[in-house]
């Protein structure tokens, strides 16, 4: 037998424990142990088998750090047959996750008992593949059809309840996975009930899979895994036989898992996990924080405030005014409202975040019990450091005081403190409640275990956290910085911003940079231009329409017209006709005579800078590995995570051709088009920038 599935006979039953922490994962070694123990069974005269999994969950799914890897027989399809052929009667009992490949095992048992808290999905296509172990063409005869194509399209997780509303699950009962599991085995064999195969089940009902293919295709924003799975749930209703539909789920999966798509969203899976694993951080535990201080109640400020009440955590927020703080308010509770909505909290709850869990005040004073503070007003270095000598005097010794600064000088900051050992960055994402980004922003002074603490708030908070060194604009905002300029001078020279937005969203971003910049508010970016001016190097190209645009009072949505006119009650915007003008005055002003750019010429631009800007940001430490920045940029800037983020983008291309293409660039622009020294190596040794994420 092997060593990760234990076999165990109590009278007729055999039993089949997984043991193969943390999550069961159906690895080689559980695969061969499954079938080898449900063989035994046979051979012994056992009536019935029983599987569950030991520790804190069933199956959790396949073993993801297999995929890529030549498969080794038994493979899991093959194996949820046998499971399924077998004439004992097989039972599941699950608790935990039971995932993609480990909830197909439990389609393929005969019955299926689950503990009330058990989760159960099929998940594969946001690892850029479909369930490929019968779970396309058993899921939709067991749910239907309608309710099938919605859970494996989705991949969402659902609890036992609904499984055993929709069919999917026989059974719940509280306790062991074991214990329930026997006793229903027990129960079945004492009934005589039958073996029940689900493969043997109807065919499920018929729908519109040509419009569900394509709504699924349009709601992807070029996701192939989630419409491919239409495909195979079509097979189960239209194929001849279950063999059939089963051997055309597996001509699909086998497409999908060699697909780029399927390295990226798994590439995206292990770096998502890996960006808080930090070597300084070991050994080290970060400070309890139980009441947290927000100072400013803007929309970042109210925004952080709601993350952190959600969190279970006690909030004080500073405002400047009597008005303020009642605008403050209103928008936390506006927030909270908005959760209540959508179930997230009740009723009950609603009213203890908004009551005793959350204060705000005029008065400083009011922070003199928090652990840790996070101030979010004007982007401006006086009036941070004014705020920061304000906390320095009413925080308690040992309280973490935060910027949440998108830009500033974290050093400058702290040093306005007489504690710049509990000053740090934790630069959060507009709206703060929703967006998955944290960058934790570490200070050269900025003790160990602050940064430990930093992290166990993105934790707290559920972020995707990540650690960046100090640099104008951190990670993100400083690789956006690069990639909207490579915009704007195509725009200069020739394109239309109507035409880059589009193609960017082509591409897969929910939004191009001309209308996020509309949506972001114009003003905000040419307040930073403003600020850079001075400091400007000579060489560079300055664009200024953009800066014609703000002059002309046209800051984008929040006035109604920017790049885009938007209409009270409509949703997105036009364009707006003046922009073309204010450009063809700036080409005119800079001698510039436009051209025409193809779509594929204004992609490969748009992201060579961003390639070229995020590799500049790995090799000067400011990100630690590139698969931190690949995570800042699909959590914080719509970079379609089925690319797995800029970085791997480019490994998926090939650095080499990247590289020349910027070398080509920079024949017309030699400042901006400069090779990021990193890329240059990596191309010369023949690596990629999967290799640094390997080496650590
Ligand atoms: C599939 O089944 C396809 C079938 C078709 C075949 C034909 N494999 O998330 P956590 C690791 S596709 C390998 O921190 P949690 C994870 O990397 C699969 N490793 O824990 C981490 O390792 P580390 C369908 C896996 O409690 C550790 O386990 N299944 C796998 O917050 C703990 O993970 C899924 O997509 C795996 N399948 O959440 C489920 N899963 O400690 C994917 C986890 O070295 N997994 N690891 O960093 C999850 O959604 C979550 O891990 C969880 C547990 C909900 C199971």
């Amino acid at each position: 037998m092997s060593e990760a599935i234990a076999y165990e006979r109590v009278g007729d039953i055999a039993v089949l424990k997984a043991q193969n922490p943390p999550v069961n994962a159906l690895g080689l070694d559980v695969r061969k142990g499954l079938l080898a123990g449900i063989e035994r069974a046979e051979e012994e005269g056992a009536k019935a088998v029983l599987i569950y999994g030991e520790g804190k969950t069933y199956f959790a799914g396949a073993d993801i750090r297999e995929f890529g890897k030549p498969p080794q027989e038994p493979y899991l399809p093959g194996l949820c047959n046998r499971i399924e052929a077998s004439p004992l009667i097989v039972v599941s009992a699950m608790h935990g996750t039971a995932l993609g490949g480990g909830l197909e095992v439990a389609l393929s048992s005969h019955y299926r008992i689950a503990v009330p808290s058990a989760k159960m999905g099929l998940p594969e296509v946001n690892l850029g593949i479909l369930p490929g172990a019968g779970g396309t063409q058993r899921l939709p005869r067991l749910a239907g059809t309608e309710a099938a194509l919605e859970m494996i399209t989705t991949g969402r997780h659902f609890g036992a309840a609904e499984a055993l509303d929709k069919g999917i699950i026989d059974r719940i009962e509280k306790g062991d996975p074991r214990e329930i599991g026997l006793a229903y085995v027990q129960e079945l064999l004492e009934k005589g009930a039958p073996r029940r195969a689900v493969g043997e089940m109807p065919a499920p009902e018929a729908v519109d899979f040509d419009a569900v293919y394509e709504a699924t295709l349009k709601k992807g924003r070029g996701q192939l895994s989630p419409a491919t799975a239409v495909r195979a749930v079509q097979a189960a209703v239209e194929a001849e036989s279950f063999e059939t539909g089963l051997k055309r789920e597996r001509a699909l999966f086998t497409e999908l898992m060699e697909s780029d798509q399927r390295q990226g969203l798994i590439h995206a899976f292990f770096a998502e996990r890996a960006v808080s694993k930090l070597p300084e951080l070991e050994g080290v535990a970060p400070r309890e924080v139980a009441a947290m201080g927000v100072i400013g109640g803007g929309t970042m400020g109210a925004g952080i405030a709601t993350a952190a009440l959600l969190a279970g955590l006690q909030v004080v927020l500073v405002e400047m005014t009597e008005n303020a703080v009642s605008a403050a308010r209103g928008r936390i509770e506006g927030n909270l409202q908005g959760a209540l909505k959508r179930g997230k909290i009740t009723q009950a709850q609603y009213d203890q975040l908004t009551g005793e869990a959350l204060s705000v005040v005029t008065d400083y004073a009011a922070l003199g019990q928090v652990e840790l503070v996070v101030e979010a007003v004007f982007e401006d270095m006086g009036v941070k450091r004014e705020v920061f000598g304000k906390l320095d005097a009413h925080c308690k010794p040992g309280a973490v005081l935060a910027t949440n600064t998108s830009y500033l000088d974290v050093d400058e900051i702290a040093a306005a403190t007489s504690r710049p050992q509990d000053v740090i960055g934790l630069h959060f994402f507009s709206p703060a409640h929703v967006m998955k980004l944290l960058e934790v922003v570490v200070a050269e002074k900025t003790a160990p275990e602050v940064l430990a603490t930093g992290f166990a708030l993105g934790k707290r908070l559920r972020k995707v956290t990540v650690r960046s060194g100090i640099c104008d604009g951190f990670i993100g905002n400083r690789i956006m910085n690069a990639y909207r300029k490579a915009a704007e001078y195509v725009v200069l020279d020739g394109a239309s911003p109507y035409q880059v937005d589009k193609v960017v969203t082509g591409f897969g971003f929910p939004m191009g940079p001309f209308a996020m910049g509309d949506l972001a508010g114009l003003d905000i970016n040419w307040a930073a231009r403003k600020r850079r001016a001075p400091t400007r190097d000579p060489r560079e190209r300055v664009p200024r329409f953009y800066e014609m645009l703000c002059e002309g009072g046209d800051f984008g949505q929040k006035t109604g017209r920017g790049f885009y006119i938007y209409e009270e009650g409509k949703r997105g915007g036009v364009p707006n006709p003046e922009v073309a003008d204010l450009i063809a005055k700036d080409q005119e002003q800079q001698g510039v005579a436009p051209r025409a750019f193809s779509d594929a010429e204004v992609l490969r631009r748009y992201m060579c800078a961003m390639v070229n800007e995020a590799a500049r940001v790995v090799g000067e430490g400011i990100a630690r590995r590139p698969l931190d920045v690949d995570m800042v940029m699909v959590f914080g800037y719509g970079f379609p995570r089925y690319w797995g983020g800029p970085l791997k983008w480019a490994d998926l291309q090939g650095l080499d051709g990247i590289l020349a293409d910027i070398r080509g660039y920079a024949a017309e622009d030699e400042f901006f088009w400069q090779p990021a020294p990193l890329l240059e190596k990596l191309v010369a040794d023949g690596r990629t920038f999967d290799d640094l994420n390997k080496s650590g």
